[in-house]
């Protein structure tokens, strides 16, 4: 309707949808171009030239209308906002990989947005989907901000972060997430003292799969401090020294740091052993190992499982039905999430009985005690 006002001023301007503004639009927009143009055109704004956030939010909106795996959130307002919000932003990250926050019709052909729409559109089980839509990689996402945002402002703080996995990453790296890790949204005004949920998305989506080419680039620039393009030793060192201290802290057994770089730069065959750049972490062969650097660098707890790794569980999942290593700990983190949700609704029973058996006058005064539950 936009679009044919704005291009027949001569016309009254429309108010609703009539049959030949229909037929000129499939003339003029859809007609002559592919199913992913047509995609393009579909979705972004007439007068723009890429895809916006917002773009995506009648879809995303209609999509809980009428998606029989969403039904259960019809009256649930807040967390289909944040479903929209968690789905949009995961788009946005494997799709907008330059992060400028404007999809490009060239984004939008080479990625598989196409196909994941269609397969939404298909696929009864929405958990199926496990690209963009699927509910519960939403739920881990979500509830893992939510334990994180204890104050409830809808943003995490240093402090926070550095609760994430059970303490497990180093204070240095937290402070390069928020001072230069690529943020999805607001480029203008970046608040570097908190993230946002959808800051978030973007880290942890890059945490929990480390073997993809956008959390590739998501931790190279993080830890490429001087930003040249390059991991020398000399950042690698910075990183793997806090490392060190806190294995030491912990009565950990050390590994020193010419050893931790030797058996990583086998594994990962820079093309100039000097430095790496970001091409060494993208090849093929590379694509399970790469993260190991990473976590060397400044996740403890997933370093320590790395140097104590069991071949058996390495070639379980190797042949497991997974596709990506987000995939994987999603559904294993949802089962975690599920199983805890389970027993705090069972201990709840228990106090209820206690509470109507012992002094059923006081009852309705356990409203409220509830807020430090996850949120469904
Ligand atoms: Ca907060
Ligand atoms: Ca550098």
């Amino acid at each position: 309707m936009h679009l044919w006002n704005m291009d027949n001023p001569q016309h009254d301007a429309l108010s609703a949808v009539t049959l030949p503004a229909l037929e000129w639009y499939w003339k003029k927009e859809m007609e002559p171009f592919d199913p992913p143009e047509r995609f393009f055109r579909l979705v972004k704004q007439p007068d723009e030239d890429c895809i916006l956030r917002d773009d995506f939010l009648p879809y995303i909106k209609a999509l809980l209308n009428d998606h029989p795996g969403l039904e259960f959130l019809a009256n649930h307002a807040e967390f289909q906002e944040k479903y929209a919000v968690t789905v949009i932003t995961r788009i946005f990250y494997s799709v907008n990989k330059c992060h400028s926050g404007r999809i490009t019709s060239r984004q939008v052909r080479r990625s598989d947005l196409l196909e994941s729409f269609s397969l939404v559109d298909e696929e009864e089980d929405i958990n199926k989907v496990t690209r963009y839509f699927s509910y519960e990689h939403f739920y881990v996402l979500y509830c893992r901000f939510w334990e994180l945002d204890h104050d409830r402002d809808y943003r995490i703080t240093r402090e926070d972060l550095l609760k994430y996995g059970d303490h497990s990453l180093s204070h240095m790296i937290v402070d390069r997430i928020f001072d230069s890790a690529p943020r999805p949204f607001e480029h203008d005004k970046v608040d570097r003292e908190h993230l946002s949920y959808e800051d978030f998305i973007y880290f942890m989506l890059s945490e929990e799969d480390k073997s993809n080419e956008v959390s590739v680039r998501y931790w190279f620039n993080c830890v490429d401090v001087d930003g040249d393009g390059r991991l020398n030793n000399m950042e690698m060192r910075s990183f793997y020294a806090v490392q060190l201290h806190r294995m030491q802290c912990m009565g950990h057994e050390i590994v020193p740091f010419e050893d931790m770089l030797c058996q990583m730069m086998d594994m990962i065959k820079p093309t100039n052993p000097d430095h790496l750049v970001v091409e060494d972490f993208m090849q093929p062969e590379c694509s399970q190992v790469s993260g190991a650097l990473f976590d060397a660098l400044f996740n403890l707890n997933k370093y320590l499982l790395f140097e104590q790794r069991d071949p058996f569980v390495e070639r379980q999942k190797r042949e497991d039905e997974f596709e990506t290593d987000w995939d994987r700990f999603a559904c294993i983190d949802y089962n975690r999430l599920a199983m805890e949700e389970e027993a705090r609704e069972e201990e709840a029973m228990e106090i209820d009985w206690v509470t109507v058996d012992e002094d059923e006058e006081e009852e309705p005064e356990f409203n409220g005690a509830v807020s430090s539950e996850a949120p469904f």
